[in-house]
């Protein structure tokens, strides 16, 4: 080979290279196939998008986000104006609720929408590999007490709130609250037992399982006021829990999130 032609084939070989990474780069995100981003303009596509309210389930995710330190662009999307039933966040979300969010970067680099909040829990931390143990057994025990609280803490603490703080206050038959109330205190119970020689759900290990859970503990006591109802002083284990959970500084941004967010257009 003459010294020209193995010139030329190192040229060629690195112009080759070079195309390899300008096909890898990745391309200008474009979430206007999804309806959703009609109403609430994506200023940073590239970002996963969230579309919540400081709710307990909505903070869920905002605090998973911040702990993750992923980049994302938070959508507020307000009760007061029905936002949740109109056709473009039902488009993302079909039953109505917050959160969910749009994965610009999903799976295979295509975007993923995706609702309901253990789910996408489950996903953040897959993507990033935090907050879920790598571990086989260990991963379905941290996804186990996710669904518990997914089942039992958030439905029953919510008609604890219903029947205590909301409309069904003033329902003279106390029965429904009283049942709720029992069945909140046997599942604070529960999580009493768990937490009492454990820092957190899975032990030393915070997860997604508490990220799920500790808002709507924090949730029963604060905004519900519940908190006497529920006799909360004989779940020591669980307070002390909490207030773990609430000095982490990422908590602490998430639970506000996106409360000073732009709402829809
Ligand atoms: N299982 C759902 C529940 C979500 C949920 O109940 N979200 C409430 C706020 S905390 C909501 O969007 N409510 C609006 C409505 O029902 O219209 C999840 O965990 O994502």
């Amino acid at each position: 080979m003459t010294a020209a032609s193995a010139e030329f084939r190192q040229a060629e070989l690195s112009w080759r290279i070079a195309a390899i990474f300008r096909a890898r780069k990745p391309a200008m995100t474009d979430l206007s196939v999804f309806p959703v981003t009609k109403k609430w303009l994506a200023r940073f596509p590239e970002r996963i998008q969230l579309y919540s309210l400081p709710t307990p389930n909505g903070v869920k995710v905002s605090i998973m986000l911040e702990e993750t330190g992923l980049p994302y662009e938070p959508h507020r999307v307000s009760f007061d104006n029905g936002d949740q039933m109109s056709p473009e966040f039902l488009s993302l979300s079909p039953n109505n609720k917050i959160p969910a969010i749009i994965d610009p970067n999903g799976p295979d680099g295509k975007p993923l929408p995706l609702f309901e909040s253990g789910a996408i829990l489950i996903y953040l931390a897959d993507k990033t590999a935090q907050f879920l143990p790598r571990d086989s057994a260990a991963r379905y025990e941290t996804i186990q007490w996710l669904m518990f609280q997914m089942s039992g803490i958030g439905p029953m603490f919510g008609q604890v709130g219903f029947f205590s703080k909301f409309a069904g206050k003033d329902y003279e038959d106390k029965r429904p609250r009283n049942r709720y109330v029992a069945e909140s205190k046997r599942l604070l119970g529960v999580l009493d037992r768990r937490l009492a020689d454990r820092a957190w759900l899975m032990g030393d290990t915070y997860t997604i399982a508490d990220m799920a859970t500790f808002p709507w503990v924090r949730n029963l006591i604060g905004f519900y006021e519940a908190g006497e109802l529920v006799g909360i002083k004989e779940f020591s284990n669980v307070t002390r829990a909490l207030e773990g959970f609430l000095a982490r500084p990422a908590v602490a941004r998430g639970l506000i999130i996106p409360a000073a967010a732009p709402a829809a257009a």
